[in-house]
C-alpha cells in the first residue's frame, strides 16, 4: 500500500496469473486491492493471501445472509488474510452484528447505495436507515456511488469521519476527482485500469489529478 494514494484497484479479472501480474505491476500506484466473486470463483480464496503481498485486500463479497452464514464467510476471509470485507446492510441488524463481531480487526464496509441505476428502485429509499444501523453495528466504512454526487454528499454528511469507498468511476461514468471532492476517501476503479493499454500510466494520471485537484 502507498500512503496517500486514493485508488482501490478492483481486480475483476478471472485469471489468477493476470491478477497477480496486475497487482505486482501496479502496487506502487494503489492503496488497496478489491477482489470480487469472478476472481475468487475462478481461482479460490487462497488468492487473497497471495495478492496481500502487494496491497491490503478488501474482499467484496457483498455479504447478505443470516448471522451464522455471515460469520462463516467473515472467518474464511480473515483466515486468508483479508484486510477488509464488504457487506450489505439490508439483511438487518443481527446479520451485520454477527459479521462485525466475527471480523474482529478486519474492517467491515457497508453498502448503502450503489452505482447502478437500479439502486434507486429499493436501496436509495433506505440509505439513511441503513447508515444508522451500520453505525450502530460498528462498521468501519461505507460503499457509496462515485458517479452520484448528490448521494455521495448525503452519505458523507451522515457518516461524519467514517471511511467512504466509491465505485462507479471511469467505465460507469464517474470522475475520480469529483468523487473525492464530494466526500469519497478512496475511489474504486476496475475496467478503466485493467482494460487500458497502459494501466500504470492510467493510474499515474489519476493520482496526479487527485493530488492537484
Ligand atoms: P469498474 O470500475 O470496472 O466499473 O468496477 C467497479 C467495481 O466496483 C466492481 O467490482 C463492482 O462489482 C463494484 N461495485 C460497483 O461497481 N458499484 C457498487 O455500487 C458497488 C460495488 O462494489
Amino acid at each position: 500500500m502507498v500512503m496517500g494514494k486514493k485508488v482501490i484497484l478492483a481486480l475483476d479479472v478471472s485469471s489468477g496469473v493476470e491478477a497477480l501480474k496486475l497487482a505486482r505491476d501496479l502496487n506502487a500506484e494503489i492503496a488497496y486491492i478489491k477482489v470480487n466473486w469472478p476472481l475468487v470463483m475462478s481461482e479460490g480464496i487462497h488468492l487473497v493471501k497471495d495478492l496481500s503481498r502487494y496491497a491490503p485486500i478488501i474482499c467484496d463479497f457483498k455479504v447478505a445472509d443470516i448471522p451464522n452464514t455471515n460469520a462463516l464467510i467473515a472467518r474464511k476471509a480473515k483466515e486468508n488474510g483479508a484486510w477488509g470485507i464488504i457487506s450489505h446492510q439490508f439483511t438487518g441488524r443481527d446479520s451485520m452484528e454477527a459479521l462485525v463481531k466475527e471480523s474482529g480487526e478486519m474492517k467491515v464496509f457497508s453498502v448503502v447505495s450503489m452505482s447502478n441505476g437500479g439502486s434507486r428502485d429499493f436501496m436509495d429509499k433506505h440509505t439513511d436507515e441503513m447508515i444508522r444501523m451500520s453505525q450502530e453495528c460498528g462498521v468501519y466504512g461505507y460503499v457509496a456511488p462515485g458517479n452520484n454526487p448528490e448521494m455521495l454528499r448525503k452519505v458523507r454528511a451522515a457518516v461524519g469521519k467514517g471511511c467512504i469507498i466509491s465505485p462507479g468511476i471511469g467505465a460507469q461514468g464517474g470522475r475520480p476527482e469529483d468523487a473525492i471532492n464530494n466526500g469519497a476517501d478512496y475511489v474504486i476503479i476496475g475496467r478503466s485500469v485493467y482494460n487500458s493499454n497502459d494501466p500504470l500510466g492510467y493510474l499515474k494520471q489519476v493520482n496526479m489529478r487527485l493530488s492537484n485537484p
